[in-house]
């Protein structure tokens, strides 16, 4: 069952001027290309195939809006950082995500989806700072746990947890095994209703 049995997608834009209207709140779910966004959405929304799951990282370049309920939104953001992408899309991406982070009043909080194998990059801090500025908490899940043996994702865990000092929430989560999943659940819908400790991690 879902937690959201109303969830739809809604629209994908390319630009500003193709954002949904910007009313009620929402959460956006940044990170690398092929760090697991579009998997870690579907786990959570408990829908098969709802954000599509790419085998070719770098493809979705769109900022996607769903519905979860009445006047609740999840918002997957294009992935950065993929090698391959031109000069040119690498531009559209930057100029994308400032017209996102610059004009979204709704956006309550922000997913920051990192592959817990390759651990925080400067994309990523790019992104704690763009929330930071706005005033907005940040949970960063750290994806692909079960890619890893149980003490070496706890270590990566505890090493983000300390580099981060409270600038964030950090979990351990796998699309595969489900582990994290309902913190992660928490967390999204405590963002949504605008109430959060965000120095609040889980082991
Ligand atoms: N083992 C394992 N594989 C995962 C997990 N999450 C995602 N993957 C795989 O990683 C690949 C990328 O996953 P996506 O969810 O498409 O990643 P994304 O961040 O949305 O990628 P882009 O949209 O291209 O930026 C896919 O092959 C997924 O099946 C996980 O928790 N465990
Ligand atoms: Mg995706």
């Amino acid at each position: 069952m879902s937690n959201y049995p109303d969830a739809a997608f809604l629209t994908s834009a390319d630009s500003l001027t193709q954002f949904v209207a910007d009313a009620g709140s929402e959460v956006a779910f940044a990170g690398r290309s092929n760090a697991g966004k579009s998997s870690a959405i579907n786990v959570i929304v408990n829908r098969k195939q709802f954000a599509r799951v790419s085998k070719t990282p770098g493809r979705t370049q769109l900022v996607n809006f769903f519905r979860l309920a009445e006047g609740q939104r999840l918002v997957d953001l294009p992935g950065y950082g993929y090698a391959k992408v031109s000069e040119a899309m690498r531009r559209h991406w930057k100029s994308l995500m400032e017209e996102y982070f610059s004009s979204r009043h709704s956006l309550a909080g922000l997913f920051l989806v990192v592959d817990v194998r390759r651990g925080v990059g400067d994309f990523d801090l790019v992104m704690l700072t763009y929330a930071e500025e706005l005033g907005i908490p940040v949970h960063l899940i750290l994806t692909k746990a079960d890619k890893l043996k149980r003490g070496q994702a706890a270590r990566v865990f505890e090493e983000t947890r300390r580099a981060l000092q409270g600038r964030a929430g950090v979990q351990l989560f796998s699309a595969q095994t489900r582990q994290g999943v309902d913190q992660a659940r928490g967390r999204l819908s405590e963002m949504l209703a605008g109430h959060v400790n965000t120095t609040e991690t889980f082991a």
